[in-house]
């Protein structure tokens, strides 16, 4: 398929080169307060591909034992999350500005061979709020569906300083990342990719 889902706001190069570049910078200082981790399926303990770390009251985390879950500290140094950078609260407001301000920012980290399987987010306790992404640094091809696996999915590649939205029926779209192509940007020093997701996760 080719459109896409109702709900799904794509702004392409919504972000110049000089707030990219700030918020490379605030993300070196969050991976030096709170270390990328190697998260693990729940049960099988098999790692993701992608490697993670958060900022925010609230961390998204996993690990073979205790599964998906929402936890205010970070799982390998048990230090609270540094906060979200400010240039980030100041996108959630212009792009959802009725929403509550957001709880967990999300830091996934995507080497040249990383992926991620079609999933939907579905730990939060709220899906009202929207979700916004951030994508910085090489290229990847992203892939959207609706709301049952199975049905029919619109790839699309996100690249650096695009933003998606993703607000009411797509809020629960099966979604993931087939693949990176590396050494489409400049903006980090080694190839990949780094996405952001700002997310509510308690009702206001
Ligand atoms: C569509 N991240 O962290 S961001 C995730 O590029 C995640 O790292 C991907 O899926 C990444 O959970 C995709 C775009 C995105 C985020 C959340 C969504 C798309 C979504 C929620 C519902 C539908
Ligand atoms: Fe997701």
């Amino acid at each position: 398929a080719s459109a896409l889902p109702p709900g799904v706001r794509f702004l392409p190069g919504h972000l110049d080169a000089v707030v990219q570049a700030e918020l490379i910078a605030a993300i070196r200082e969050i991976v030096r307060q709170a270390p990328l981790f190697s998260p693990e399926m729940p049960r099988t303990g098999k790692p993701l591909s992608v490697r993670m770390t958060n900022c925010g009251p609230l961390g998204w985390v996993t690990d073979k034992v205790q599964g998906y879950r929402y936890q205010p500290q970070h799982p390998v140094t048990g230090k609270a999350w540094p906060p979200i950078p400010p240039p980030l609260l100041d996108l959630w407001r212009d792009l959802a500005p009725i929403a509550p301000p957001p709880e967990a920012c999300l830091v996934n980290l995507y080497g040249p061979e990383a992926h991620m399987g079609l999933h939907q987010d579905k730990d939060e306790s709220t899906f009202d709020a929207p979700v916004l992404s951030v994508s910085l640094g090489d290229e990847a091809l992203f892939r959207v569906g609706g709301t049952m696996r199975g049905g029919p999915t619109t790839s699309f590649r996100l690249r650096s300083g695009d933003v998606l939205l993703l607000e009411a029926e797509s809020r629960l779209a099966y979604h993931g990342v087939d693949r990176i192509y590396p050494g489409t940007s400049t903006l980090l020093r080694q190839p990949g990719r780094i996405n952001l997701t700002l997310r509510r996760v308690t009702p206001s």
